[in-house]
């Protein structure tokens, strides 16, 4: 009777858990909790089908915002590879969005998730340095 009980409550926390964590607008990206403050340096990058210009950028460690401008039409966007949540995106032509993000020294991978586009080569390296 105790161990049935305990059970029942072990699930209703976990669904308790799962709506919570679905409450935030529903978007992949509703986890991901943008740095507060300055950035350290802003990385301009514009997008098109299918690329990013430059495709090879270079900031300081710290807040970086970046700043991601669609010159074709279409929808793409920018995430970085192991840094779960990330994701500037634009949608049309001349449609632009910012998103700070914080990094450690490292080179990072960038990439847009549209299938197809980055096997096409929309894809960029950040050095952090
Ligand atoms: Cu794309």
């Amino acid at each position: 009777m105790t161990f049935r009980r305990t059970q029942q409550l072990v699930a209703v926390g976990a669904l308790a858990l799962v709506l919570a964590a679905c409450g935030g607008g529903g978007s992949d990206n509703s986890s991901y909790k943008e740095p507060t403050g300055p950035p350290v340096a802003t990385i301009k990058l514009d997008s098109g089908n299918t690329f990013f210009k430059p495709d090879k950028v270079t900031a300081p460690p710290g807040i970086i915002a970046i700043r991601l401008t669609n010159i074709e039409t279409g929808t793409h966007d920018l995430v970085i590879r192991n840094v779960p949540g990330f994701q500037v995106e634009v949608s049309g032509d001349g449609d632009t969005a910012t998103k700070k993000v914080k990094l450690a020294k490292g080179k990072y991978e960038f990439y847009c998730t549209i299938p197809g586009h980055e096997e096409a080569g929309m894809k960029g390296t950040l050095t952090v340095s």
